[in-house]
């Protein structure tokens, strides 16, 4: 057995190995592709380090076995502290001071504390978009180029917004939560906030493959009868992505959610730049290697996804499992006639939170054209859904969406934030806003039950008029606590 004084040795970029529960692994080749960056890794080299962010058994999966060096004796290794940096100081005193949870009054805010509260490589990761990020925030115009067109006098005493997506009944709210990766960045509990909040709100989670937490971790966090879906990426070997399907189902999943607009995980420059950051000069001190070796967090890691995914493999898809199958990320509609015609349950429109294709235009723009073309083709008459996602954060844009169409809208990353300021709680907060603001607008545009949310409830403006920012801590003048100052310090 190895000795953790023979581990100790290989302590630099040159050699560096490290221990994880017990065992020893060599990370010399992988440590620059390390999604997390070198830095962090070079911090434990030699060491007993602890796997906060993955999910247990990450080690084993990616890394080949020859780098795998079995078993550390551990008797009298003492376990040093780490030291805590400036930043991190400034980060904890941010959240000792962040403001109370009932403070937060839509899901902005929830992204204002997350902001400030979050470490910065979390924050970059989870809120950068591709390139210029103009599909990012096209994502939030576009539903700012629609305008309600109410109906009076309906009575409106009582309002039922329930709904069904894939035939399952949602408590009032017709939204999901959508995969998005690597939670415990934002909080230890990582998925298991949303599987929580989805359990008190009765809402839907989908189970991103790329998950912090292990995917078992998840279907085991949700109550009796809770409802959940899966996000797949698609692997090179079929042979693990049939195991990974097939165990979803036996564990109760009730629809796949194939990712379709990912061949290549898109460019986000904050998160790579973070990365240069994080590795400061030790990226220059590196002898005989490019100096760009930086990928941002996702990029390292998402080396399995096959991009030779095609429509041929549908039919396969289709034989290794009864869930149905949806395709989440189509952006035309020639694609959800072509998902509508080859027997799929449905499609997400979506251009994964402008992560992706830069100028790839939003769920809610070309909403209008795929329903018209699954209509004129009736293609909708055997139960065929539409959802949408990017962008979403009040419930006007979620009856937008309903109102051109969709059965169902997806929210991802302000539910991240949610629980990256609040736990659970925040979520659940942030989905019983929703549900409010829900029966408010329900209210006003005279609709007493989703039925009654058609496309003459809606009317698209030629224009984006300039439009301010969303009021939240940030720039509320009358908010002088020192908390308002320090959430809006960061760019
Ligand atoms: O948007 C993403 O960051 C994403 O989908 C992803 C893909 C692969 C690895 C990590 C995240």
């Amino acid at each position: 057995m190895l000795h953790h004084s023979e581990v100790a040795k290989h302590a630099d970029a040159d050699s560096l190995w490290l221990i994880v529960k017990g065992q020893a692994y060599d990370l010399t080749e992988f440590a620059p592709e390390h999604p997390g960056g070198r830095n962090i890794l070079l911090k434990y080299a030699g060491k007993d380090a602890t796997e906060p962010i993955h999910p247990p058994g990450t080690l084993e999966q990616y890394l080949p076995k020859d780098k795998h060096l079995g078993d550390v004796d551990l008797t009298g290794l003492e376990i040093v502290a780490k030291e805590e940096t400036q930043e991190e100081k400034d980060r904890k005193q941010r959240e000792a001071n962040k403001p109370p949870i009932d403070e937060c009054l839509s899901l902005y805010d929830f992204e204002a504390v997350a902001k400030s509260v979050l470490p910065t490589a979390a924050w970059a990761y989870y809120s950068s978009g591709a390139d210029d990020e103009i599909t990012m925030r096209e994502n939030r115009n576009a539903y700012q180029r629609i305008w309600f067109r109410p109906a009076i006098l309906r009575d409106v005493e009582k309002v039922d917004f329930s709904s069904t997506i894939l035939g399952h009944k949602v408590r009032p709210t017709t939204i999901y939560i959508t995969a998005t990766a690597l939670g415990k960045l934002g909080h230890p509990d990582g998925e298991k906030n949303l599987t929580w909040a989805g359990a008190e709100q009765g809402i839907i989670q989908m189970i991103p493959t790329l998950a912090s937490c292990s995917f078992d971790e998840i279907v085991d966090a949700a109550k009796p009868g809770q409802v959940q879906f899966m996000q797949l990426y698609v692997n090179k070997d079929r042979e693990i992505t049939r195991k990974i399907v097939q165990h979803a189902e036996k564990r109760g999943i009730k629809g796949l959610f194939i990712t379709v607009d990912a061949p290549q995980l898109g460019r986000r420059e904050k998160d790579m730049r973070q990365k240069f950051a994080d590795e400061g000069s030790n990226v220059q001190r590196t002898k005989g290697e490019s100096v760009d070796k930086s990928q941002g967090a996702a990029r390292a890691i998402s080396s399995f996804i096959d991009p030779s995914l095609s429509w041929k493999d549908i039919p396969w898809f289709k034989s290794i499992t009864k869930m149905p199958i949806v395709l989440k990320g189509v952006q035309r509609w020639e694609d959800a006639v072509l998902a509508a015609e080859a027997g799929l349950a449905g499609v997400v429109l979506s251009n994964h939170g402008g992560r992706q294709l830069d100028f790839a235009r939003s769920g809610i723009e070309i909403l209008e054209e795929v329903m018209r073309e699954l209509r004129r083709r009736d293609l909708l008459k055997n139960g065929f859904e539409v959802y949408i996602d990017g962008g979403v954060r009040r419930a006007g844009d979620v009856l937008k969406a309903i109102a051109l169409g969709a059965t169902a809208v997806g929210i991802g990353r302000p539910f991240l934030y949610a629980y990256s300021a609040y736990g659970h709680e925040g979520v659940s907060r942030a989905i019983q806003i929703l549900k409010d603001e829900m029966e408010m607008n329900c209210r006003l545009i005279g609709a007493p039950t989703l039925k009654d949310v058609t496309p003459d409830m809606v009317r698209r403006a030629r224009h984006l008029h300039a439009l301010p920012p969303p009021l939240t801590f940030s720039t509320s003048p009358r908010s002088t606590r020192p908390r308002s100052v320090t959430v809006s310090s960061r760019a």
